[in-house]
């Protein structure tokens, strides 16, 4: 006869969420020079100067315009380090981050 004895096994399936996304958002203003806007999205963001060009274009024109996307740290970190590169040469040029739907 067969004594054997069979465990019950538990298994546990782990499920990993992504992080979710979160947008850096510039906004515009009546202040900051447009060549501001260019050389901060250039040095913050690794933007070509085409690109931030057409980034600060965007913003200028409709009011805001997403920068780009990032996990939540890096999305808050590099939306401070530009607003604040911008107050270090007294403009008030912000950007903020928000959460992807
Ligand atoms: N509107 C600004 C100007 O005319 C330029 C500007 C563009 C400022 C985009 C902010 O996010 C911005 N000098």
């Amino acid at each position: 006869m067969d004594d054997s004895v069979t465990k019950p096994t538990t298994r546990t399936r782990v499920r990993t969420e992504r992080p979710r996304l979160h947008k850096v958002i510039l906004l515009n203003d009546d202040y900051t020079p447009r060549e501001i806007v260019v050389v901060i999205l250039k040095g913050e963001f690794r933007m070509s100067e085409d690109q931030a060009r057409r980034v600060m274009m965007t913003a200028h024109r409709r009011g805001a315009c997403v920068v780009a996307v990032f996990t939540k740290d890096v999305a808050q970190s590099k939306a401070t380090n530009a607003t604040d590169a911008a107050r270090k040469q007294g403009y008030p040029l912000l950007f903020t981050t928000e959460p992807e739907e």
